[in-house]
């Protein structure tokens, strides 16, 4: 079993899109462990982007990501990793299939709707920033 982080991002939040977007996990099957809406943190945000540091969207990133409510989903099952970056679909708008949920939701690189772990390490690294110790059941 594999567990991953999601995050609705603030402008999923603000259009509404947290029941639609935890709907296409559910349906695929995969099992909710964790689940809160929360204000992100300067401190957090710049932890869970650490690795994207010194590049050009860094800042624009972490400003947006903190600008408002978000919520952190922990999606467990096989493969989930994998999984759910297909569900999500695409980083680049014009790419992201139909069907996807960057696909249909959004035409943006930053305010994209979802983050999803890309790898079991920064799964287990992400889930630890976003979650204390017994809140992921
Ligand atoms: P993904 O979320 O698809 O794994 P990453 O990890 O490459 O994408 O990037 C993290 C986030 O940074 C993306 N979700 C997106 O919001 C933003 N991002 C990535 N590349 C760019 C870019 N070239 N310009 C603006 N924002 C970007």
């Amino acid at each position: 079993m594999e567990k991953t982080l999601v995050l609705i991002k603030p402008n999923g939040v603000q259009r509404g899109l947290v029941g639609q977007v935890l709907h296409r996990y559910e349906r695929k099957g995969l099992k909710m462990t964790g689940l809160k809406l929360l204000h992100l943190s300067a401190e957090k945000a710049a932890q869970l982007y650490a690795p994207h540091q010194g590049k050009p969207f860094y800042q624009s990133l972490v400003d947006f990501m903190t600008s408002d409510p978000l919520v952190a989903v922990c999606l467990e099952g096989q493969n989930t990793i994998e999984i759910v970056r297909l569900i999500n679909g695409a980083t680049d708008p014009a790419e992201s299939q139909p069907g996807t949920i960057r696909g249909d939701f959004s035409n943006h690189l930053t305010e994209n709707v979802v983050h999803a772990s890309d790898s079991v390490e920064n799964a287990t690294r992400e889930l630890q920033i976003l979650f204390d110790p017994g809140e992921i059941l």
